[in-house]
């Protein structure tokens, strides 16, 4: 690679790709083989793969005592941990959410036949606008689940106002947001309860895996019946449930990428801060910024690319991809535009336009202890010579 680029260069002109490999948004964080090995080999010998081992009630305790809350309930993924949280609090009728978010925000409210009813962001932080929210409350609604989205806590304290006022139940999609905080305490502690996210693309991933935390007895004790098919004891069914069990080896990856923590989040801030070097002064090319005075996991580079910029966001996209660097346009194209949703409300966009602008902006650049400077400086090479 030549340290000044022109666009003959670049992949798109014949020239060959940048990389050699294709570099991805979302490649595992993963800690020490020789640890989960370890584990791996015990639960082998224990022959307790499942149901409640001894590494699923290890894994929940360490999570809980990290981000300092009461209870943390291990599910399979994510999007159970939603559903099994959301009927938990026996939200129904009408649920607000964004619309900007990952599409199993949504799906884990209809997949139980509760409408989710998209409200608008603030288009300077991506997350929902409290005012927005209070114009879709009606007299269905039953709750409102905000998504802390990127890791940056989403309106915690307008939205409990709002839900107060109208008597509604809030919790957290926090599956971007494990070792963050709002107002210096980490995110978990907030709602009636947060679920996280810990598939294999996320900051702290268990493989596959989710769960709830909550500082809520009762609400707990709930979760781990209907995780469990309401078992409470042998023979004994005492309450509706699926089967929504993180499995041993899950536990086994959690707990060792725990003890990795500290050196992902160094990684990605290293990688943000080049990132944000790379690009600096680039026409209509924001970069999203984190506040350093809350703890950040930086998981996500996020930039929007505003009209002032010379070229389109898809363009950005395009010869990104041809240079082998698989960037995605997440969350585009919003909730409300997708095939399930889009036939039943063809004019939510109308009160979405926020939505509707961030989600056509927006590009997601590879991050990760995978990811280094030198490989920084070429993805940001690659954009600058496109200006
Ligand atoms: N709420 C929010 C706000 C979420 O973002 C998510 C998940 C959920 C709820 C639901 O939680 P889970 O039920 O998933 O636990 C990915 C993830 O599959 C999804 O978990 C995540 N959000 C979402 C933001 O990203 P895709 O469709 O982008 O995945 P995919 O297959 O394109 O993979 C992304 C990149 O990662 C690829 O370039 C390949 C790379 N990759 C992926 C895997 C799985 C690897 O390099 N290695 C791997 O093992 O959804």
């Amino acid at each position: 690679m030549k340290a000044i680029l022109s666009k003959q260069d670049l992949a798109i002109n014949g020239a060959p790709a940048a990389f050699d490999q294709v570099l991805h948004v979302g490649r595992p964080n993963i800690g020490s083989r020789e640890a989960f090995n370890s584990y791996v080999d015990a639960m082998f010998e224990s022959r307790w793969l499942s149901n409640n081992g001894p590494l699923v009630q290890a894994f929940e305790q360490r999570v809980a005592n990290y981000l300092g809350a009461k209870h943390c309930v291990a599910m399979c993924n994510g999007t159970v941990a939603l559903e099994i949280a959301i009927r938990a609090l026996g939200l129904q009728g009408e649920v607000i959410v964004p619309s900007y978010t990952f599409i199993a925000t949504a799906h884990a409210l209809s997949w139980q036949g509760i409408t989710p009813v998209f409200a608008d962001i603030d288009p300077l932080t991506h997350n929902l606008d409290p005012v927005a929210v209070e114009r879709m409350v009606t007299p269905r609604t039953t709750g409102i689940i905000g998504v802390h989205l990127w890791g940056r806590a989403a309106p915690v304290e307008d939205l409990q106002a709002i839900a107060d006022k109208h008597g509604l139940q809030v919790m957290f999609d926090a599956a971007h947001a494990f070792s963050c905080s709002h107002h210096g305490q980490k995110i978990g502690n907030f709602g009636r309860c947060e679920v996280f996210s810990f598939h294999a693309t996320k900051f702290f991933n268990t493989f596959e895996g989710g769960a709830v935390v909550t500082n809520d007895d009762e609400l707990a004790e709930t979760m781990r019946l209907m995780r469990n098919f309401g078992f409470a004891g042998l023979d004994n069914v005492i309450h509706p449930g699926t089967n929504g069990k993180m499995i041993e080896v899950a536990a086994a990856m959690g707990l060792v990428n725990l003890d990795a923590i500290d050196s992902v989040i160094a990684a990605n801030r290293r990688n943000y801060h080049a990132y944000a070097t790379g690009l600096s002064g680039l026409p209509g090319l924001t970069l999203l910024p984190y506040d350093e005075d809350e703890q950040n996991n930086f998981q996500y580079v996020v930039i929007e690319v505003g009209e002032e910029c010379p070229v389109s966001r898809d363009q950005i996209i395009q010869t990104l991809h041809a240079e082998n660097v698989l960037a995605r346009k997440y969350f585009w194209p919003g909730c409300h535009n997708m095939k399930p949703y889009r036939e039943f409300y063809p004019h939510a966009g109308l009160l979405l336009p926020q939505t509707q602008l961030i989600a056509d902006q927006v590009v997601v650049l590879p991050t990760g202890p995978t990811i280094d400077e030198f490989m920084i400086d070429i993805v940001t090479s690659i954009i600058r010579v496109l200006m």
